[in-house]
């Protein structure tokens, strides 16, 4: 087989062809992959892509059998997958190759699937490795090569400050900067084939002085170092500034050099997304927008840019450690936050408004007068859970599906306010907290009330009093929003009466938890 294969390389190199050997040495075993199309990496040994035929897909579940066979992957290899995404093109399977337990950097496949079959995969497998993987140096000797190496001053987890900070940002009392050695097999910088690889100890190092973050990777034979990764674009701090609406809050910023700061945390160590917050400066361009700086990690910052910013970080915290979601689309979508736009100029009657268009959040200032930056907590939470609703339903946003949308919104804006400001309190928070915006308004009074809608002349019953039919407000998403509203707070805090339509109730107290759980699965 190997022979005949090998004619095929110079035609599969650049483009697809069609396979089609026959079992001529008797170790060959029938397999799907005979009927597939396979394109190879430059050796000419590894399939980067495999494309199926309709009728010949393999399920997710049998595809690296059949790839075993085919290339005869000795029983040392296993495959584990580590994360699936869906879109509107299916799911996509990403696996990492493990050489007796161990992974392999880079070494991945993906399994594109549609209705349940595997219509295309790309990636990279090593073949024939044969390697002895136990370490001869100890985690600790190498850990002390990997620090030789960097040769910092000081390190992030010998200041305290430091450590209580991500035990308590990451609501773990183990978590750590000190760097833990993960066995792992890697190229460095060369190709990844089976003659290169090398067994290390995987070090991430993050130095205080000079600041400096890097994967450090350490022969777990001879201690020398095989490779180092800088991360030094995502050397993210703690800081804090003087926000707009809460005090002096705490939140990561990012150290652009020693002497400049910026509102944005990129390396994922307190949180798996992204968070980026922006200065429009009063216009309404989103590429002109700058950087909210600083010198100092702790300020003085712009006030509104640290509300918006700090607000995200509470928003994500609120999904995270209450539902399990990892961000907007529960696997690490990027917050990004524009402040201070000219909404006016952008088409809109004023500046009294924010919005989530898909992408990102945008916050305008409000008018000086009676509305200040829209850029509170509850409004922030409110803005960010349309896009958690964007990624989890079709609640088209007009008439009563709107109104959900737009409750929806309101109940979890709140509910990261209340996560926020009332930490482990369940229920009895203070009434003026159930408005929605009472922070950005001068007169506090806010721009809606979930405990009572019929004070903005929003309903609290399904068609009942100020139930509105009409086409305006894109069908009234925000007025027939306090229906569901009204439903919220009387989980969380309880209450009876009776309604407009004449129903008696009795909802007893569920506290927040509870409440905003049955919402989050709504
Ligand atoms: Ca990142
Ligand atoms: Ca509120
Ligand atoms: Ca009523
Ligand atoms: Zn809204």
């Amino acid at each position: 087989m190997k022979k005949r294969y090998s004619r095929f390389v110079v035609a599969t190199m650049f483009c697809m062809a069609v396979l089609a050997f026959a079992a001529d040495d008797g170790q060959e075993k029938n397999t799907i992959l005979h009927q597939a199309q396979l394109k190879f990496d430059q050796t000419g040994k590894t399939p980067t892509e495999i494309k199926f035929a309709g009728a010949q897909q393999p399920a997710v579940a049998t595809f690296f059998q059949e790839y075993q066979k085919y290339f005869q992957i000795s029983g040392d290899n296993q495959i584990q997958l580590y994360r699936s995404s869906y879109d509107q093109l299916g799911a996509h399977h990403r696996h990492i190759q493990h050489y007796k337990g161990i992974p392999i950097i880079g070494a991945e496949y993906i399994l594109h699937e549609k209705n349940g079959a595997v219509w295309y995969a790309n990636g990279r497998l090593v073949h024939d490795l044969k390697m002895d993987v136990a370490p001869v140096l100890s985690e600790a000797a190498a850990l002390q090569a990997a620090l030789r190496h960097i040769g910092a001053e000081s390190y992030m987890w010998q200041n305290e400050a430091n450590e209580a900070f991500l035990k308590r940002e990451r609501n773990d009392a183990n978590a750590t900067f000190y760097p833990k050695g993960e066995l792992q097999l890697t190229s460095g910088r060369a190709e990844i084939t089976a003659a290169n690889m090398k067994l290390v100890y995987r070090f991430d190092i993050y130095a205080a002085k000079p600041l400096g973050r890097y994967y450090v990777d350490v022969d777990a034979k001879t201690g020398a170092i095989v490779n180092q990764i800088t991360r030094i674009h995502d050397v993210e701090v703690n800081g804090s500034g003087a926000s707009l609406y809460n005090g002096t809050v705490a939140m990561r910023v990012d150290q652009v050099s020693g002497s400049s700061y910026r509102l944005q945390a990129n390396d994922n160590t307190v949180r798996g997304a992204d968070i980026r917050t922006y200065n429009m400066n009063n216009g309404t361009s989103y590429t002109n927008s700058t950087d909210f700086t600083s010198s100092s990690a702790t300020g003085p910052w712009d006030d509104a840019g640290v509300s918006a910013h700090w607000g995200a970080e509470a928003t994500y915290d609120y999904f995270f450690q209450k539902h399990g979601r990892n961000s907007l689309n529960n696997a690490g979508f990027t917050l990004l936050s524009y402040v201070h736009a000219n909404l006016v100029g952008m088409g809109y009657p004023n500046n009294v408004n924010a919005f989530w268009d898909g992408s990102r959040m945008t916050y305008g200032d409000g008018d000086g007068v009676n509305y200040f930056p829209l850029v509170c907590l509850d409004v922030v939470g409110h803005e960010l859970t349309h896009g958690v609703t964007d990624f989890s339903s079709n609640l088209i946003y007009s008439y009563e599906s709107g109104a959900l949308n737009e409750s929806f919104s309101d109940i979890f804006g709140n509910a990261v306010e209340l996560f926020k400001e009332n930490p482990g309190q369940e229920s009895g928070f203070p009434l003026a907290r159930w408005r929605v915006g009472e922070d950005l308004t001068a007169n506090g009074l806010g721009i809606r009330n979930m405990q009572n809608p019929n004070e903005f002349s929003d309903p609290d019953t399904y068609q009942g009093a100020y139930w509105y039919t009409g086409s305006g407000d894109n069908g009234g998403v925000h007025i027939n929003s306090g229906v569901q509203n009204f439903w919220f707070y009387l989980l969380v805090e309880g209450g009876s009466g009776t309604n407009d339509v004449g129903y008696a109730y009795n909802v007893p107290s569920l506290g927040l938890t509870k409440a905003a759980a049955i919402a989050y699965t709504n």
